[in-house]
């Protein structure tokens, strides 16, 4: 019986598998066992298919795949699937128009988010914009890719929108970052009214005291509408001799002002453990991107890529992760207040 609701649409035939019997693990998300779900050189010209977001369409699911070509070049694919397991990807990359019906293609496109407000699907990714900075495009039925203006200049990555309109307007999520490997990093929420103007920007959450997060956060999947608030899955970076260590972590967001934040998670939900999360182009990244979650069940699916190389899935339920996030909150100034200085 679950206490914690997802306000959406039932999934039923979500991916699920129930948290294994002999399972040591104390926190509240657990890894597929057939991990990873895509392996290396899934299709022709990609070498590797991480960091993607997929979404229900049609009975069955879609998904935009950060697939990085064999020349190095990271492009957006698209992808079809039954059951949200086993992915086909088009071979060619995704065909976007601009709002003249001229073909656009970004120099590079990478870290696709996918999310659906009212009829329409928006795509948000990083490309370059005289730097590293957020595309975007819409479609409604994934056979035409609008591309709309940038919203944001450089350089900024890790855009997320919210799935419904607050208070009338469009909120979008975002990481101000630099030219390169960013070295710190908030996450801010931006607005508008028509997805082309974007203003009242509001800081949401800084990296924190905890370890697992004291480099840089980016937000991951899009935010999930809660009876207990926006509960969202980010990435968390950490530094060490060896490089960055990017883990999973959890927040919920106050429903009507989501700047402010009411439970963030001390301890992150996932972290690099598993071959594939610790072994491959990049070592030790679990990078969150979407969720596919069912309102009737409670459950959630997490799609993160893994090691800058697979996609995995992890899983969790409404009830149980919200519990560990607010038993395990620690929220500062910095999180509570509205964020405008
Ligand atoms: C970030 C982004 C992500 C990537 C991560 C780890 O800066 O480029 O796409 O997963 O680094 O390499």
């Amino acid at each position: 019986m679950s206490h914690v609701k997802i306000i959406g649409p039932n999934v039923p035939n979500m991916p699920w598998q129930d948290r294994p019997a002999d399972s040591r693990q104390e926190l509240p998300v657990w890894r597929y066992s057939e991990n990873p779900i895509i392996g290396r050189n899934p299709a022709k010209g990609v070498a590797r298919i991480f960091n993607s977001a997929v979404i229900p369409y049609d009975g069955a699911f879609i998904g935009v795949f950060r697939g990085e070509q064999t020349n190095g070049i990271p492009y957006i694919y698209l992808g079809r699937s039954k059951d949200a397991i086993h992915w086909e990807f088009d071979e060619e990359k995704i065909p976007f128009k601009d709002e003249n019906g001229r073909d656009f293609m970004p120099r590079y496109a990478y870290d696709p988010r996918l999310v659906k407000v009212e009829d329409t699907y928006y795509i948000m990714w990083c490309q370059d914009f005289y730097g590293a900075s957020i595309g975007l495009a819409k479609t409604q039925d994934f056979k035409t890719f609008t591309r709309i203006e940038n919203p944001f200049i450089p350089f900024n990555r890790n855009a997320v929108l919210f799935p419904r309109k607050i208070n009338g307007k469009y909120r979008m999520l975002s990481r101000p970052s630099d030219s390169g490997h960013t070295p710190f990093g908030d996450i801010f929420v931006s607005e508008s009214p028509d997805m082309v103007y974007w203003g009242r920007h509001r800081h949401l959450m800084s990296n924190s005291g905890n370890w697992w997060e004291n480099v840089k956060i980016g937000g991951g999947a899009a935010p999930i509408e809660t009876s207990e608030g926006w509960l969202l899955f980010y990435h968390g970076v950490t530094g060490t001799c060896n490089g960055y260590v990017y883990s999973i972590g959890g927040a919920i967001l106050d429903i009507d002002e989501p700047s402010v934040v009411k439970y963030r998670c001390s301890t992150f939900l996932l972290t690099p453990e598993a071959w594939y999360e610790e072994r491959g182009f990049v070592p030790n990244v679990a990078f969150p991107c979407a969720t596919i979650h069912d309102a009737g069940s409670g459950r959630i699916a997490i799609y993160y890529g893994c090691a800058d190389t697979y996609v995995g899935l992890a899983f969790t339920t409404a009830d149980e992760v919200v519990s560990y996030i607010k038993e395990h909150s620690v929220v500062t100034e910095t999180d509570t207040e509205v964020g405008i200085r």
